[in-house]
C-alpha cells in the first residue's frame, strides 16, 4: 500500500483527484460550533449535512470544533487530527453501491484530557455560538430510580471538587458558561444530539441540577441567556470494521485511517430556540419544527426499540450483525407484531407523521445487507437503552390495559443474555456500566425471573406491576426451556 496519499489538508487537492473532496476553501472556515463527542454517529451525521451546506451556501462561520471529552476518545482524537479534522464518509447504499465523500466541516479538533482550560475557553469565545452533544445515553447521568441527577457518581463528585479540571460533560459546561458570563459573552444553544426523548429538556434538567450544586448563582443567566432545544437524530451508524478501511483504501487509493461508514438514510427534526442564531441547516435537509415530541417519540419507540429487539434476540440466537436477525423470519414476524400490537397503540396521538410508512421504510433500512452492523454495538449500555427505547412503551401499555408480552420477552431475553453465554455456549461481548449489577441480577434470575427486575434504576416500578412480572416470568421461562426461536414461534402464534 505504498502509493497511498494521505488524508490531510495538505494532500487535499491530490486526495481530490481520487475521491469526493470539499471544494469550499476550508482554510478560511472558522468554528461556530463546538461539538463535543465525535465518534460515528456526529460524523455521519451533524457533520455530514454542516459539511454540505459549506459546500452548497459558501458561508464560513458555520465549523465544528470536535472535542473528545474521554480518555476512551483518544485514538479518534489522535487520528482525527493527524488528518486536519478530514475524513471519509462511505455511504452503504441498499444495492451494494458505495457512495463516498470526504468530509471538511471538522476544522479544529480539542482533547480535553490533556487541556480541559483549552476546552472551556474555546466554549466560551464569543466565536461559539451552538455547543451540540452526542455523549450517549447514559452521559447524561440521570437515575431512573429517583428521577433525578446522580450525584453519588463519582466523576460528577470529583468534578465539583475539581471544578477547573473537570471530567464530565457537566463540569466543562458550567465551568465555560460562567467565563462567557464573566466576560459579558452572548447567549449561546446547547443542542443534544442524542437518543433521549426530550433530549434538549432533560440537558437542561441535569445541567441546572449540577450548577445548582457548583454555581448557584449562574442559574438566572443560564435561564436567560441559554437554550436547549430538542432534536430529533437518526442515521444508523455501525463501528467502522478494519475491512471498510482496507476496502476504502484499496479502492480509492488513500489512506484514510478512520473513514466512517453509514445507511443513506438520515434525518434530523430540530426545535427552532436557537439564543444567537445558528446554520442554515434546513436548506440542506433538516426539518425545523415548533415541536419534536412526535419525531422523536416515533424514532425511540420504533427504530431504536427495534434495534434492541433485533440486537437482543439475534445476540442470544447466535448472530452478529442486525441483517441475520431480521432474515430470521420468525424474528422479523416477532419484531413487525411487537410494533404493530404494542408500540403503535401508544402512539396514536402523533400528529404529522406517518407510522405505516416509518415502519415499513424501518424494515428496508435493518435489511441492509451491506451494513453489518454490529449486533454488539446495538446491545452494548442496554442498561442505558431499555429504559428510553423499550421501557416507555410497556409503561404506556401498562396504563392503557394493552398487551406487553412482545416487550416482556425481549426484557427477558435480556435477563438471559446477560448471563453472559449465547445459546451455542459461546461468550457474549457484554459492555454496560452497569455489567457487574446486571450479571448478578441474571444470576438471580435463574432461581426466581423476577429478581432481575429488582434493578431500580434501570426498571423503576415495573416490578410492582403484576402485569408485566407475569409476563416476563412465563417469556423468561420460556426461553431458558426451548430457547429463542421457538419461544419467538409461540409468541407469533399466540
Ligand atoms: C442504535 C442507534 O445504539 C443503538 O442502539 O439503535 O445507534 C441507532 O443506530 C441510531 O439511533 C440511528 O439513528
Amino acid at each position: 500500500m505504498e502509493n497511498l496519499i494521505k488524508l490531510n489538508q495538505m494532500n487535499l487537492a491530490q486526495v481530490a483527484k481520487k475521491i469526493s473532496c470539499p471544494t469550499y476553501d476550508r482554510t478560511k472556515v472558522k468554528a461556530g460550533i463546538v461539538h463535543v463527542g465525535i465518534g460515528g454517529f456526529h460524523r455521519a451525521h451533524e457533520a455530514f449535512y454542516t459539511d454540505q451546506l459549506l459546500h452548497d451556501t459558501n458561508v464560513t462561520d458555520w465549523g465544528i470544533c470536535g472535542v473528545a471529552l474521554l480518555e476512551f476518545d483518544t485514538k479518534i482524537y489522535n487520528t482525527l487530527k493527524a488528518q486536519d479534522g478530514l475524513y471519509t464518509l462511505v455511504i452503504k447504499e441498499l444495492d451494494g453501491t458505495l457512495t463516498k465523500r470526504v468530509i471538511g466541516s471538522i476544522v479544529e479538533c480539542l482533547y480535553a484530557p490533556e487541556n480541559p482550560k483549552q476546552v472551556i475557553e474555546k466554549m466560551a469565545s464569543p466565536d461559539i455560538k451552538i455547543i451540540t452533544l452526542t455523549i450517549t445515553e447514559g452521559g447524561y447521568n440521570y437515575n431512573e430510580a429517583t428521577e433525578a441527577f446522580d450525584f453519588e457518581n463519582p466523576q460528577i463528585q470529583y468534578d465539583l471538587e475539581h471544578p477547573e479540571t473537570p471530567k464530565t460533560i457537566f463540569g466543562y459546561l458550567t465551568q465555560a458558561l460562567k467565563l462567557r458570563k464573566e466576560n459579558e459573552g452572548s447567549g449561546i444553544t446547547i443542542q443534544s444530539c442524542d437518543n433521549i426523548k426530550g433530549n434538549g429538556d432533560l440537558a437542561k434538567r441535569m445541567l441546572l441540577s449540577y450548577v445548582e450544586k457548583a454555581e448557584p448563582q449562574l442559574i438566572p443567566w443560564i435561564n436567560d441567556y441559554v437554550s436547549f432545544p430538542n432534536s430529533m437524530v437518526d442515521r444508523i451508524t455501525p463501528a467502522t470494521s478494519p475491512v471498510d478501511i482496507s476496502n476504502l483504501n484499496a479502492s480509492s487509493g488513500i489512506d484514510d485511517a478512520w473513514p466512517v461508514v453509514c445507511e443513506p438514510f438520515h434525518q434530523w427534526v430540530i426545535e427552532d430556540e436557537f439564543k444567537t442564531g445558528r446554520p442554515a441547516w434546513e436548506t440542506v435537509g433538516a426539518q425545523f419544527v415548533e415541536d419534536v415530541d412526535p419525531y422523536e417519540k416515533m424514532k425511540l419507540t420504533l427504530l431504536n426499540a427495534g434495534h434492541t429487539v433485533l440486537g437482543i434476540l439475534g445476540a442470544l440466537r447466535g448472530y452478529s450483525t442486525i441483517d441475520e436477525a431480521v432474515y430470521n423470519p420468525e424474528i422479523s414476524t416477532f419484531l413487525k407484531t411487537y410494533m404493530d400490537v404494542e408500540v403503535t397503540p401508544t402512539l396514536s396521538d402523533l400528529e404529522g407523521v406517518d407510522l405505516e410508512k416509518y415502519k415499513e421504510t424501518l424494515l428496508h433500512r435493518f435489511g441492509n445487507i451491506y451494513m453489518k452492523d454490529q449486533i454488539d454495538r446495538i446491545c452494548s449500555e442496554s442498561s442505558a437503552k431499555f429504559p428510553i427505547f423499550v421501557l416507555p412503551t410497556v409503561n404506556a401499555q401498562l396504563e392503557r390495559q394493552g398487551s406487553v408480552d412482545f416487550a416482556a420477552l425481549v426484557v427477558a431475553a435480556w435477563a438471559i443474555y446477560s448471563l453472559g453465554k449465547n445459546e451455542q455456549g459461546h461468550d457474549l461481548i457484554i459492555k454496560d456500566v452497569m455489567q457487574v449489577a446486571l450479571a448478578e441480577h441474571a444470576v438471580l434470575a435463574k432461581e426466581n425471573p423476577a429478581l432481575f427486575l429488582e434493578l431500580e434504576s434501570v426498571f423503576g416500578k415495573l416490578k410492582t406491576s403484576e402485569t408485566f412480572v407475569q409476563a416476563f416470568t412465563k417469556a423468561y421461562r420460556a426461553i431458558s426451556e426451548n430457547g429463542v426461536e421457538h419461544t419467538v414461534i409461540a409468541w407469533n402464534n399466540s
